[in-house]
Parts: structure tokens; C-alpha cells; sequence
């Protein structure tokens, strides 16, 4: 076996039941201590409560891990960003030198595709960069979905990037990207972002019959399930735009570069925003993770 499952999350994948794959970047790198740890334990709650079984991913001793201990948890938490973030790129790296790393929305969906997980719960998704077109930033995360079979649950995508410009790569990559009880794309702090959500889905399970459809014809790939924040704690596009751009601003001007880029933009918008950013986005995870559970429940009854 290529990933080192708990035994919990082995007899879930075995028998077919609910298993939801939660990803590890965003505790050591988007979210500061002590708050990623109680996320990183909430989030593993609300899942059970959903009736899946929670798999947090990351790679431990240079071992591609499904399941990790509440030690484990609060490693990730407690070390946070001094912990490798890992995408996909990285994978062959840290496994041959045995390190330890957390993984992105790409290396998590890679890795619970190979142990045979198919529903994925996040905050957001990484995306294309704003000015992409000179930085060429643009997530990884967008070129996995091209190719791991693995819906994931995302609050859209955080109006940090150039959202139009993402929902276009998704489009040349051949991803459905699902409005879910919606028919806007999701800006992850807000509700709205002014664009049309490219499909529109109401139910778990229209989007586990969905699934289904895409991977049983051989349609390769992943679903991005756009949940937006509940109305109780969205932040408003209105409010929330300035600081964004405070903070891009700042990025730039002191050359923040690279994989550094999104987890400086959280960190300073946590800031700039006294908290209110960090909670909004903690509440976002969290209903996410229970759709879903929802819709790994419905796609295992399928
Ligand atoms: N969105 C969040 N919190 C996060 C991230 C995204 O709300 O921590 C992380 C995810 O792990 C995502 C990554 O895959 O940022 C994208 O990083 P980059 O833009 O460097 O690809
Ligand atoms: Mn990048």
C-alpha cells in the first residue's frame, strides 16, 4: 500500500463507507496557534457527527499518511509553518529524504485518491494569482483537479486571487465546478463574488450521483463543490475587499514570492482584521466538512 491508512480509515475505505479526506497545510501554514489545533479537531468531529470517518493527510517520516493521532494533530499545529508545505511537486522529495510535511489541496488530493478516498473537505482551494499573466502564479491545486478523482468541498475560492481567471483554468482542465444550493461562485469570506457558478447542484446526493457519472464513464479528475459561508458568518465582499488589498499590497512590496504568498495573505488579513477573518474562516471549514460528510455518505449508498 502506497499510503499508511488508520485502521479506522482502512476499514471505512474497505467496506465502502463514508471517509472524508481533510487536508494538513491548512493547519501548520494557514491558520495560527492555538486555533488550527482546535479547528484540526473540530473538524475531525463534525465529520463524525456526519456519519463519515475523518482522514487528515499529510506525510510523516516520509510516509504518505491517511488518518494521523491527536500527538500528530498537535504536532502539525504546534510546529506550524516550519513544517514543509507540500504540494504535489514535492511529494517524491520529502518521502526520499523520510521528512515530514504538510499537504496542500493538490498533494491531499493526490494521496487520497491513491488510498481510495473520494470526498475531500477544505477551506479554499489555491487558484490563479492576481496579475497571473506576468507572476504566472497559479495553484497547483487547479492542475490536480485535472487529474485525482476527488470532489472537494470548498468555500469557492478566497478573493485573494483573480477569481474569473480560475474559474477559466478550471474550465481548459475540464473540472466541474459545482454551485452548491447556489448559483454564484463563492468568494470564500463572502457569499458573492459576482460570478456565475458554472453548474448548479441542491442535494449530497445530486452531487454523489454526479460523481459517480464523471468517474464511471472515465471522465479522470476532481469536482470542486462550491459551499459558501453561512449568511451568520460571512464577512461582506464590501468589507473585506480593502484589507485584502492592504495586504496584496504589502506582499508585494516586501517581494513575498512563491508557495510564502497565500499563507502571508492569511496571516495579514487575520491581522489587519483583528480575528474576524480567522474565525469566519474556521466556521467555513466547518461547513464544509459537514456537506461534506453529507455527500460521502450519499455517494457510499450509491
Ligand atoms: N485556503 C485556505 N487556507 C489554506 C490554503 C488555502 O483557506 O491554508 C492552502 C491550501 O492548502 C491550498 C494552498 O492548497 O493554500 C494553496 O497554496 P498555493 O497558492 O501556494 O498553491
Ligand atoms: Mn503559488
Amino acid at each position: 500500500m502506497k499510503v499508511q491508512l488508520t485502521e479506522a480509515v482502512r476499514h471505512a475505505v474497505t467496506r465502502g463507507a463514508p471517509v472524508v479526506a481533510l487536508e494538513s497545510t491548512i493547519i501548520a501554514h494557514g491558520m495560527p496557534y492555538p486555533q488550527n489545533l482546535e479547528m484540526a479537531r473540530e473538524v475531525e468531529e463534525v465529520v463524525r457527527g456526519g456519519g463519515a470517518v475523518p482522514a487528515t493527510i499529510a506525510i510523516v517520516d516520509g510516509v504518505l499518511r491517511a488518518g494521523l493521532s491527536d500527538a500528530e494533530l498537535a504536532h502539525f499545529a504546534e510546529t506550524g509553518p516550519s513544517i514543509m508545505k507540500v504540494s504535489t511537486r514535492d511529494i517524491p522529495y520529502v518521502v526520499a529524504r523520510r521528512q515530514t510535511g504538510a499537504t496542500t489541496v493538490a498533494s491531499t488530493m493526490r494521496i487520497a485518491a491513491l488510498a481510495g478516498i473520494r470526498v475531500f473537505a477544505t477551506g479554499g482551494i489555491g487558484g490563479a494569482h492576481r496579475e497571473a499573466g506576468e507572476s504566472f502564479d497559479i495553484s497547483n491545486d487547479l492542475n490536480e483537479f485535472a487529474v485525482s478523482d476527488v470532489a472537494v468541498v470548498t468555500a469557492g475560492a478566497k478573493a485573494i486571487l483573480d477569481l474569473p481567471l480560475t474559474l477559466e483554468i478550471l474550465e481548459t482542465n475540464g473540472v466541474p465546478v459545482v454551485g452548491f444550493g447556489t448559483g454564484e461562485f463563492p468568494a470564500f469570506y463572502s457569499r458573492q463574488s459576482g460570478l456565475a457558478a458554472p453548474m448548479r447542484l441542491d442535494t449530497a446526493d445530486e452531487v454523489a450521483a454526479m460523481m459517480k457519472a464523471k468517474w464511471s464513464l472515465g471522465l479522470k479528475g476532481g469536482v470542486v463543490v462550491a459551499n459558501p459561508i453561512s449568511p451568520a458568518d460571512e464577512i461582506p465582499a464590501s468589507e473585506i475587499t480593502p484589507h485584502i488589498n492592504r495586504a496584496l499590497a504589502e506582499a508585494k512590496e516586501q517581494g513575498v514570492a512563491g508557495k510564502q504568498v497565500t499563507p502571508f495573505l492569511l496571516k495579514r488579513i487575520t491581522e489587519i482584521t483583528e480575528g474576524r477573518s480567522l474565525k469566519a474562516n474556521i466556521a467555513l471549514v466547518m461547513n464544509n466538512a459537514r456537506v461534506a460528510a453529507a455527500i460521502a455518505v450519499a455517494y457510499a449508498r450509491r
